[in-house]
């Protein structure tokens, strides 16, 4: 009996992870993809992001530290990440293929370092 309650308690578990994650694609489809990203002397904390062509995309900024900057020349998308506050910038990759993003605040001797890569495939 104790055996069949533990059971019980782990497919409810199981069930409701299940739920969730089906709620939350669902949600992802309809209101696009949400990425966090964090600038922090002298990083980005995904050096990659990967991102579907046409689909709008929200990239969620913070910063512990400095003023970092967010932007991406190709896609005309750049915004101040001011530390304790939440910063987003929106929008749809028309293209497929890499593109740069970079801090363009200078923040100190790493700086030029401070890049990485969208990379938008078509499918
Ligand atoms: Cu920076």
């Amino acid at each position: 009996m104790r055996r069949f309650a533990h059971n019980l308690a782990a497919t409810a578990a199981i069930a409701g992870v299940a739920g969730y994650l089906l709620a939350a694609a669902a949600h992802g489809a309809a209101a696009g993809e949400r990425i966090a990203l964090v600038a922090a002397k002298f990083t980005f904390s995904q050096p990659e992001i990967r991102l579907k062509k046409g689909r709008p995309v929200t990239i969620a900024l913070t910063s512990p530290d400095f003023m970092h900057g967010f932007s991406v020349p190709d896609f005309n998308v750049r915004a101040d990440v001011v530390p304790g506050k939440a910063v987003e910038v929106t929008f749809t990759p028309d293209r497929s293929g890499r593109f740069a993003f970079l801090c363009d605040n200078f923040c100190g001797e790493g700086h030029d370092h401070m890049s990485g890569f969208l990379i938008v495939t078509d499918d």
